[in-house]
């Protein structure tokens, strides 16, 4: 039978969790406030208006709706800067094999990621064309733990909810599969991801077996 293997993309597939961290800092540091890599694992998966709320709540700023907007657009420049050069060793370990697995054995393979930039991402790094449908934040309007951009997955690929496969690094991603009767897999710390069905610390502790026992 075909399954749906649906993959988030930060954090899941790259880790461009450290670019967003240097653009969000350094725009926190203009507004005066202080921005740590422990507050920046609240934006994981979030989406991009949430997380400037989010910074702003921290440093107890209030703002007009153009101030916001101008940051918005500020910080996805600079982010997009160090997405420049980019290439295929962004890929996180153990998953190249597993999206080349999926593919041998004709699995259908789809993104749903919160991220606007997903599709240049996916290009630069050259693993697009694995992909059997994109759902990204330019698609949903409800974020994750909303199950909106996973459903939409599996209806692109034609394939029902209970057969789906959700890889996701997030504890929203995690509900959001949770919420849609998909087989969450978290992929990350067990203590944080405890609401997933199976959790691996990262990709290489994905073995073959494993992979076939979600096929069939
Ligand atoms: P953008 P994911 C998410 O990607 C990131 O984890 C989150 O930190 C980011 O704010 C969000 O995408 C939006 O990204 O600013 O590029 O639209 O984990 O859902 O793949
Ligand atoms: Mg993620």
């Amino acid at each position: 039978s075909k399954k749906a293997f649906i993959f988030d993309l930060d954090g899941v597939i790259v880790d461009t969790a450290k670019y967003h961290f240097l653009a969000w800092q350094k725009l926190a540091q203009e507004l005066g406030i202080e921005f740590t890599p422990e507050h920046n694992e609240e934006l994981k998966g979030v989406s991009r208006v949430r997380s400037l709320d989010i910074i702003l709540e921290l440093g107890g700023i209030q703002a007009s709706q153009e101030d916001k907007n101008k940051w918005l657009i500020q910080k996805n420049e600079d982010y997009l800067s160090y997405l420049v050069d980019i290439d295929e060793n962004e890929i996180l370990p153990g998953v190249l094999p597993v999206l080349h697995y999926l593919k041998d054995k004709n699995q259908l393979i789809a993104l749903g990621s919160a991220s606007k930039n997903a599709r240049p991402i996916l290009e630069k790094t050259g693993i697009i064309n694995l992909f059997d449908a994109i759902v990204d934040g330019n698609d949903v309007t409800n974020a994750k733990p909303d199950p909106e951009v996973f459903l939409q997955a599996a209806k692109k690929l034609n394939v029902t909810n209970e057969n789906s496969i959700v890889f996701e690094d997030s504890v929203a991603g995690i509900q959001a599969a949770n919420i849609a009767n998909m087989t969450s897999i978290g992929i990350g710390e067990a203590t944080t991801l405890h609401e997933a069905k199976y959790i691996f610390e990262d990709f290489t502790f994905i073995d073959v077996s494993f992979i076939e026992s979600l096929i069939y």
